[in-house]
C-alpha cells in the first residue's frame, strides 16, 4: 500500500477511514481539530458518504457515535482533553453499555497547556471507566493503533480510547497504509436490552465489565504494544509510555544507551509484566506524558526499597510536556547549550486581530461599565477571552465552556449588579444555552452579551451551530423579546452600542445582547477572489 507523510492527527483520520469508518463526531479543540478536518477534506470519505459534520459539543458527539455503534457501524469521536470532561457522562456510561459496531474515542491531551486551561491526563478517565486505552509513540503507530482500536472494540464490545498529545498530533512523519477494510453493515445488537442502564441491568453489565479486566490486561501483552526490549546495562531500566518512547529512542541512539526498556502503549497494564521488568534492573525511570499515572501505580506495588524515578521524585519535572532534552537530563547525560531564542520570537502574547468585532464590543462594554467599577464581567473560552489582556482588561473569569452565563447568574444571585456574561456564538450553543435557561426560569438580573462572529474562530474558523439562529434560540429559551438586542460592533456605531448596553445593564431581569459581525479572518476567506 502507499506511503503518506501525515500529521499524527491526519494519520488517525486516515487510519480510521482505512479501518472501515462510517462516521466521525467531534467538536473542535486543539490539538484534535485536524483529525475531523482531514476526514472532511478526504475524497474517499466523500465518495463513501462517511458522516463528518461537527457536533454541538463533545457530549452530543460521544452520544451520537454511541448511537452509530448501536446500529452496528464503526464510529469515531474526537476531542481535546477538556472536551472529555464535557463528554464524561456519556463516555463513562458507554463502558457500561458496551458497543456493537467498533467505537474509538480519540482524546488529544495538551501537556504544557499550549492552548488549554489545564494539562489533565485522559488516561485516568480510561482507568476509572475500565475501558482500554491506546497510546501511540509515532505517527505510524497512530495509524496502526486506530485500526487496532476498532478491532479491539469489536472483540470486547467496548469503546476504546486512543490518547495522543500535542507534539504527536502536530508533527509529521511517513505512514504506510494497510489494506482498506469495508464498512460494517447496519446490524442491531443481539441483546436489545444491552444499552438500557436501568439499575438491575446495569449491575449485570458492571460485573461483566469487571470480569473482562484480566483479559484486557493480557491483551496489551498479546498485541505486542506493551513489550520488554532487552538491553545490556541493567543498572537502570526505562519505562516509556506513548510518545516518551520516541524521545527516549532519540537519545538512546545518539548516546549508545543500552538500558532495558518496557515500552507501554496499551492500558490496562498487566502487573506481572511490570514485575517481570523491574526484576531485570536495579532501578527504573518512568517516562510518561502528563501525570505520573504508571509511576504512582508502581509505588503501590513494589517493595519500598526499590528505586523508582520519574516525575514524583523530581528526576523529571512534575508538570509540562517531555522532550529529548528533559529525558537527557533525567539520565544524567551531558546537555549541550541550546541556541538563544531570538528577541523577535520571544514574548509574543496572542492578541485579537486588528479590526476584530470583539474589540468594538469590549470598547462599548468597558465604557458602559465605567460608572459601576470593575470586576463584574464573566467570560468564556474563545478569541474573545483575549479581552482579558491590555488594553481592554475587560473580563474577570474564564473557566470552562459555558461558565460565563452560570457564573454571572451565581454572582447576580449573590447580589452583584450589574452582572455581565460575555460568550462567543459557538460556545453559546456548546454549553451556554442551558445556563441561560436557568437564568430565565428565575428571571435572574444579568446581561448576556453573545459576541457573534458567525464562526468558531479560535480553533480555525469551523462552522458554528449558532449562525443565523441566535435570536430565535434566545426567544425559544424564554428571554423577553424586548430584551434581546442586536448591534453591529463597528467603531462608527460605538455610541449607539454603548447606549444599548447601558440600558440593559439597568434591567432587573435577563437580557441578551447579540453583537453580530463576521470574524474578519473567515470573511476574508469567503470574499471571492477577482
Ligand atoms: C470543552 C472544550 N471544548 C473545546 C475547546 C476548544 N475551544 C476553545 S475556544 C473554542 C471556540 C470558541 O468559539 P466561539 O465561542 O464562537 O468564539 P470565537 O473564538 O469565535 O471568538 C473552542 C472550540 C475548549 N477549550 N473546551
Ligand atoms: S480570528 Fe476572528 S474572532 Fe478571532 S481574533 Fe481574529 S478576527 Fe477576531
Amino acid at each position: 500500500m502507499s506511503k503518506l507523510v501525515l500529521l499524527g492527527d491526519e494519520a488517525i483520520g486516515q487510519g480510521a477511514l482505512d479501518a472501515g469508518l462510517s462516521g466521525v463526531y467531534a467538536y473542535p479543540g486543539t490539538p484534535s481539530t485536524e483529525i475531523t478536518e482531514f476526514i472532511q477534506r478526504s475524497g474517499e470519505a466523500k465518495e463513501r458518504k462517511v458522516h463528518s459534520e461537527w457536533s454541538a459539543n463533545e457530549k452530543t458527539a460521544m452520544e451520537t457515535a454511541l448511537g452509530m455503534s448501536y446500529a452496528g457501524k464503526r464510529a469515531m469521536v474526537c476531542m481535546k482533553h477538556v472536551g472529555l470532561n464535557v463528554a464524561a457522562d456519556a463516555f463513562v456510561n458507554s463502558g457500561m453499555t458496551g458497543t456493537n459496531g467498533g467505537l474509538v474515542v480519540i482524546v488529544a491531551d495538551d501537556p504544557s497547556m499550549h492552548s488549554s486551561q489545564n494539562e489533565q491526563d485522559s488516561r485516568f478517565y480510561g482507568k476509572f471507566s475500565m475501558v482500554p486505552v491506546l497510546e501511540p509513540a509515532t505517527q505510524q503507530e497512530a495509524y496502526d493503533m486506530t485500526r487496532y482500536g476498532f478491532q479491539l472494540s469489536e472483540k470486547y464490545s467496548l469503546p476504546v480510547m486512543l490518547r495522543i498529545t500535542t507534539r504527536l498530533a502536530h508533527s509529521r512523519s511517513s505512514v504506510s497504509r494497510s489494506e482498506i477494510l469495508p464498512e460494517n453493515e447496519l446490524k442491531l445488537p443481539t441483546d436489545l436490552k444491552q444499552f438500557i442502564l436501568l439499575p438491575s441491568l446495569a449491575r449485570k453489565r458492571y460485573k461483566g465489565l469487571l470480569s473482562m479486566q484480566f483479559k484486557l490486561e493480557n491483551e496489551g501483552k498479546d498485541s505486542g504494544l506493551n513489550r520488554i526490549i532487552e538491553g545490556g546495562d541493567v543498572s537502570r531500566g526505562i519505562i516509556a509510555c506513548g510518545l516518551a518512547y520516541n524521545y527516549y529512542q532519540e537519545i538512546a541512539t545518539e548516546g549508545n544507551l543500552a538500558y532495558p526498556v518496557l515500552k507501554i502503549s496499551q492500558y490496562p497494564l498487566a502487573p506481572d509484566l511490570l514485575n517481570e521488568f523491574v526484576k531485570l534492573v536495579d532501578e527504573v525511570v518512568v517516562m510518561e506524558e502528563g501525570a505520573p499515572m504508571v509511576e504512582e501505580s508502581l509505588c503501590g506495588v513494589l517493595e519500598s526499597s526499590y528505586r523508582i524515578r520519574g516525575r514524583l521524585d523530581g528526576t523529571l519535572p512534575r508538570d509540562g510536556e517531555l522532550n529529548p532534552l528533559i529525558v537527557r537530563k533525567a539520565l544524567s547525560l551531558a546537555v549541550e547549550a541550546t541556541r538563544e531564542v531570538p528577541e523577535i520570537v520571544k514574548n509574543r502574547p496572542p492578541a485579537l486581530c486588528k479590526g476584530c468585532g470583539h474589540i468594538d464590543m469590549y470598547n462599548a462594554l468597558n465604557e458602559a461599565l465605567d460608572v459601576y467599577g470593575p470586576g463584574r464581567v464573566f467570560s468564556d473560552i474563545g478569541c474573545y477571552t483575549l479581552g482579558a489582556l491590555p488594553p481592554y482588561n475587560a473580563i474577570n473569569s474564564c473557566v470552562d465552556m459555558g461558565a460565563s452565563v452560570t457564573m454571572a447568574k451565581g454572582a447576580s444571585d449573590a447580589g452583584l449588579r450589574p452582572a455581565v456574561a460575555v460568550i462567543g456564538d459557538s460556545t453559546f450553543t456548546h454549553s451556554g444555552m442551558t445556563g441561560l435557561l436557568d437564568a430565565v426560569i428565575e428571571n435572574t438580573p444579568l446581561t448576556l452579551i453573545i459576541s457573534d462572529n458567525s464562526t468558531t474562530g479560535m480553533t480555525g474558523g469551523q462552522k458554528s451551530h449558532a449562525t443565523n439562529r441566535l435570536e430565535e434560540i434566545c426567544k425559544g429559551i424564554g428571554v423577553a423579546p424586548d430584551h434581546i438586542r442586536l448591534f453591529n460592533p463597528l467603531r462608527k456605531h460605538h455610541d449607539v452600542n454603548r447606549e444599548i448596553i447601558s440600558v440593559e445593564l439597568e434591567y432587573e431581569g435577563v437580557s441578551v445582547i447579540i453583537a453580530q459581525r463576521e470574524c474578519i479572518q473567515t470573511a476574508r476567506k469567503t470574499v471571492p477572489s477577482k
